[in-house]
Parts: structure tokens; C-alpha cells; sequence
């Protein structure tokens, strides 16, 4: 029997614990949307602030950005027991915080509940040089640890220390601006430095299975059903 390669995005995420889907937006909606973002840090955010949670509240584009069909439209096929928009957030990279993000995986900041995934688009074309995100294919089936460490004098960060691939198991997701990556909760990520001098602006949002409210859900209230399950 042939070995063949799974191809449906469902079979995919399953496999990978990731997606790609290029140009989801178009140039022109990554345009307005960075502005907005732009608009939404100097607003809401706190001075020099790296990310901000909750755009969809404040931000009418966002929120539409949030419940878009071609979102929605990806989501179905890989959550199949309906899919509710939970929260989102910015993730601005600016030309001088170099910093990479640790590997980490986002099931850890939200233990004890349902699974969730996320889908994080770039405004700004992204690479390897100006901070775009890395990712471990695969990962996202096995048990991995967090901890809080100190990896400059006072400065702490949640990392995974039991870490065990190669380089050459990371994928470095180059892509341009308004394509998606769709990605489990559970999937070793994290992202380059942003060496490039420049702005790299993400948003990233987060969707699980519709159900009844768990306490972690209230405190997020843009949070909606989109398709509900069978
Ligand atoms: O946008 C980034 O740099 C990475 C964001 C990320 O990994 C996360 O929010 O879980």
C-alpha cells in the first residue's frame, strides 16, 4: 500500500499541529489593519506595551477581523465540534526589542481548560530577520514543561525546559503578510529575533469548541459562538 502524504488541511493540523494558508488578507487589509493596530496600542495599550489582549472589544475592524468567513471558513474543517472565537491580541514587534519569544506552548497559560488554537497573521511580511514565528512540526503530541525563568538580571520568562529537538526539526515560518498560520495550543512554538530594524505587527487569534462557559472563559467578553456544534 502507498504511504501517501496526508493533503486536507484537517489531516495536516493533525499531523503537523500546524497550518498555512497564504493570503488569507490582501496587502490593502494588512495596510488598514496595522494602522488600526497602530491606533488600538496608542489608545489601550500601555506605553511601549509588546502585546495587548482584547482588540476585538475595542476595535470594530478586529472584531470583524475575528468572525471574517475566510477565518471561519479555514477553522470548520479542523474544528469539527463547531467554533467559538474566544480572544484575541496584538503582537507588535518594535524595531528595537530584538528579543526572540521562548519556545513555549499556549495550553500552559490557560491549563484546565478546553483545547484551543490560534491563528496568527502578520501584518508585515515576515521573516526570519524581523521576528516571524518558529515552529516545532509535530510537537503538539507530546507532554512538554514550562517554567519560569530568569534569563537576564529580573527579567522572567515562561519557557519549555525539557526541550529535546534539533535544529533541523524547526520550522521558520516565512510568509507574506495576510497569510494565516493556524496552530494547536499544544504546538512548540515561538518566534526569531527581529533584527531587521523594522515593525513587525501580528494579530493573533484564539478559538475553541463552543460550550458552556468555563471560568477562564469570562474574562473574555468579545467571545462568541461562530459555528455552532452539530
Ligand atoms: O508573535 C509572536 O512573536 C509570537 C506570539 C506567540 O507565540 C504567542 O502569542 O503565543
Amino acid at each position: 500500500m502507498i504511504n501517501s502524504s496526508p493533503t486536507s488541511p484537517a489531516a495536516l493540523y493533525e499531523r503537523d499541529g500546524f497550518i498555512i494558508v497564504p493570503d488569507l488578507l490582501t496587502p490593502a487589509e494588512c495596510d488598514r489593519l496595522k494602522v488600526e493596530a497602530r491606533q488600538v496600542l496608542d489608545v489601550h495599550a500601555k506605553s511601549g506595551s509588546s502585546v495587548h489582549v482584547h482588540v476585538a472589544v475595542v476595535s470594530e475592524p478586529f472584531r470583524s477581523l475575528a468572525e471574517d468567513p475566510r477565518i471561519v471558513g479555514i477553522l470548520k474543517p479542523v474544528m469539527p465540534d463547531g467554533v467559538m472565537f474566544l480572544s484575541d491580541k496584538i503582537v507588535y514587534k518594535a524595531p528595537h526589542k530584538t528579543f526572540p519569544t521562548p519556545w513555549h506552548i499556549d495550553c500552559y497559560y490557560w491549563r484546565d481548560t478546553r483545547p484551543k488554537l490560534s491563528v496568527w497573521i502578520p501584518l508585515d511580511d515576515a521573516t526570519a530577520e524581523n521576528g516571524t514565528l518558529t515552529v516545532v512540526p509535530g510537537s503538539h503530541k507530546r507532554d512538554w514543561r514550562m517554567v519560569k525563568m530568569e534569563v537576564s538580571a529580573g527579567d522572567f520568562q515562561n519557557r519549555i525546559d525539557n526541550g529535546d529537538w534539533q535544529d533541523g526539526d524547526v520550522v521558520t515560518c516565512a510568509i507574506k503578510r495576510g497569510t494565516a498560520i493556524v496552530f494547536s495550543d499544544r504546538l512548540v512554538h515561538g518566534s526569531t529575533p527581529n533584527t531587521a530594524g523594522k515593525d513587525r505587527y501580528a494579530i493573533i487569534g484564539t478559538y475553541q469548541a463552543p460550550g458552556p462557559d468555563e471560568p477562564f472563559d469570562l474574562d473574555f467578553p468579545a467571545r462568541k459562538v461562530l459555528v455552532p456544534a452539530d
